[in-house]
């Protein structure tokens, strides 16, 4: 990857010292020493820490999904200290990064002192910048008025290619490769448009793809740079303004973006930066989750730091109404309930779930769960017992949470646990069912056994108390080589009747798509070729364009 033009370009040249006076004025007499980096080990450090670090422990590094990594905290600890658990990772959520063989130990021993040092701050994006960025590939004049390829694209499916800066438009009828679409380095989520026309692909760089599905061979149609680092995107979706505006919330200014549908010109910028639920000012509050509302002309956006969630009303853009939910630190991923009036967001160190009523605007309730929830956008099933659930796992227990949904017809259980269940470990990222469906599919990719990480878990929603099934999807995909071969995230396909799951390897060796039969809970077929490196998400049109899961 280019070096980012925040990457202080004059520090080749600079003495070595120079990095050394940083952050000493901080330092408690007890602590160990500053480390020593020359200026190329520094700029090959801030790289890693970009791409695999700071999503978890922010830019910052004051902490969120992850443990903070300030210079007090982290001289304290010493080097030696830190290399272990870079290198091992913990049954917490933390990669293990060297076994995994994603870092080499001298990268380990690297990044042990590297976050010893200050963080450096990277500068702000501005609307200018934005605008500047942005690319009118096909410009909407000279695009198709109507389709132009005879794809059922109800069924595709926008498959992350992680470390290529690609998505894999895939047909989920011939599981035949579309296309392979350029986009910005680690892809994170892929949203459709409210009319099922658009695709809208978010890079970790916070690049933010455009595709036009109607295309005879669906590609980029517009392109733009919302900030320095990102995770998501979201489209209009109330009645009267489908297609009409993109939202796209950055980690790096910690700020989101309202822009054109069709277009991506940027509209309005807002910052997130302010106080959090206990009254302290935060300078990074990073949008994580946003949803677009089916009740209102509103955004759903949810500020990390901060534990706000933002409800902002796009009618008005220069009126911009936003009414602000408090609930809990730190908020990341979350989903809708099956009649999507309420949205469920992990508060992940916070160990809850906050439940927002997106009809009334109001906190409905914040749940208890087990420790550090992430439920991707969760599971919806109606429970033999207690009526409509809503599921998450979690990144630091082996437990799946069942959150009563009905306030209507099962008030008594309505947001509150109301079955937990046991899985098979730790390192949980997503969760999924579907509503014609009745397994329940537990990932496990960051749990450090590759047993765990190498297999999923399977429920049956009618018969929780028979537990789970394991089955060995990294085996049945038979990669070439050593190295990791996480399983990682279940998506349906519009049918409900096929189960795919990323079988994520090593960058420079191989990785897969597995199928299942949603029926058998057997092997239907494994997607291999070599321009599929490192999958891990996959939206399938129909069920992200309908909040499915
Ligand atoms: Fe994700 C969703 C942030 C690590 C794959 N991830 C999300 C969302 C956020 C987020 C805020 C919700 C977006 C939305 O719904 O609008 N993810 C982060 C991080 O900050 C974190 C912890 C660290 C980082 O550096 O990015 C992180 N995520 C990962 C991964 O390591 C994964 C497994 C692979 C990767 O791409 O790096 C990964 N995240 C995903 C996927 C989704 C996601 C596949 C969407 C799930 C869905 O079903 O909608």
């Amino acid at each position: 990857m280019k070096a980012k033009s925040w990457m202080f370009p004059a520090l080749a040249a600079m003495p070595l010292f120079f990095w050394s006076a940083h952050g000493s004025a901080q330092t408690a007499p007890t602590q160990n020493p500053e480390p020593k980096l020359t200026a190329e080990e520094f700029n090959h450090a801030r790289q890693i820490y970009f791409e695999r670090c700071a999503g978890c422990h922010g830019v910052l590094r004051k902490g969120a999904t992850g443990k903070p990594l300030t210079p007090d905290i982290t001289r304290a600890r010493g080097t030696e200290y830190l290399k272990t658990f870079i290198k091992y990772g913990s049954p917490a959520g933390m990669p293990n990064w060297g076994t995994s063989g994603d870092l080499t130990d001298p990268e380990v021993d690297l990044m042990a002192r590297y976050i010893q040092l200050d963080p450096p701050t990277p500068p702000e994006f501005s609307l200018a910048d934005i605008e500047k960025s942005r690319k009118d590939i096909v410009p909407v004049a000279k695009r198709p008025t109507r389709k132009m390829n005879n794809y059922n694209l109800q069924n595709l499916f926008s498959v992350t290619l992680r470390d290529s800066g690609e998505v894999a438009l895939i047909d989920g009828d011939s599981k035949q490769i579309i296309n392979i679409v350029k986009t910005g380095y680690a892809v994170h989520i892929s949203r459709m448009s409210a009319s099922g026309r658009y695709l809208y692909v978010i890079g970790r760089d916070a690049r933010l793809n455009l595709i036009d599905l109607w295309l005879p061979k669906p590609d980029n149609v517009a392109e733009v740079k919302i900030g320095l680092e990102a995770r998501s995107v979201e489209t209009s979706k109330y009645k009267g303004y489908e297609d009409k505006y993109a939202v796209a919330g950055s980690y790096w200014p910690p700020q989101y973006v309202i822009m054109e549908g069709d277009t991506l010109k940027p509209l309005k910028v807002v910052s997130t930066r302010g106080m959090t639920v206990d009254n302290e000012y935060h300078p990074e509050p990073r949008v994580a989750s946003i949803v677009a509302s089916h009740f209102r002309p509103e955004f759903v956006i949810n500020a990390k730091e901060t534990g706000k969630i933002l409800m902002v009303d796009y009618s008005d853009l220069k009126n911009l109404k936003t009414t602000t939910i408090d609930s809990a630190k730190f908020l990341h991923d979350g989903g809708f309930d099956s009649t999507g009036r309420y949205f469920l967001v992990a508060a992940n160190a916070s160990n809850k779930i906050a439940v927002v009523d997106t009809k009334e605007d109001k906190l409905a309730a914040l749940v208890d769960v087990g420790k550090t929830p992430h439920p991707g956008r969760g599971a919806n099933f109606v429970h033999p017992k207690f009526g409509p659930v809503w599921a998450t796992s979690h990144l630091g227990d082996e437990t799946i949470s069942l959150i009563g949904t009905d306030p209507i017809n099962h008030k008594a259980q309505a947001w509150k646990v109301v079955e937990t269940l046991k899985g098979q470990g730790g390192g949980s990222l997503f969760i999924k069912t579907n509503p014609k469906s009745h397994n329940l599919w537990v990932d496990t990719p960051l749990n450090p056994d590759a047993k765990l990480n190498q297999s999923v878990a399977v429920f049956d929603t009618q018969k929780l108390e028979d537990g789970y099934k394991v089955l060995p999807i990294a085996e049945w995909a038979n990669l070439k080589g050593e190295g990791a071969k996480r399983v990682v995230q279940a998506e349906y396909n519009q049918a409900g009747d096929e189960v795919w799951f990323s079988v994520w390897g090593t960058k420079d060796g191989e990785s897969a798509l597995v199928v299942v039969d949603d029926k058998t809970r057997k092997l239907k077929t494994v997607i291999k070729d070599p321009r599929l490196i490192t999958p891990t998400g996959k939206f399938n049109a129909h069920n992200t364009q309908h909040d499915v899961y």
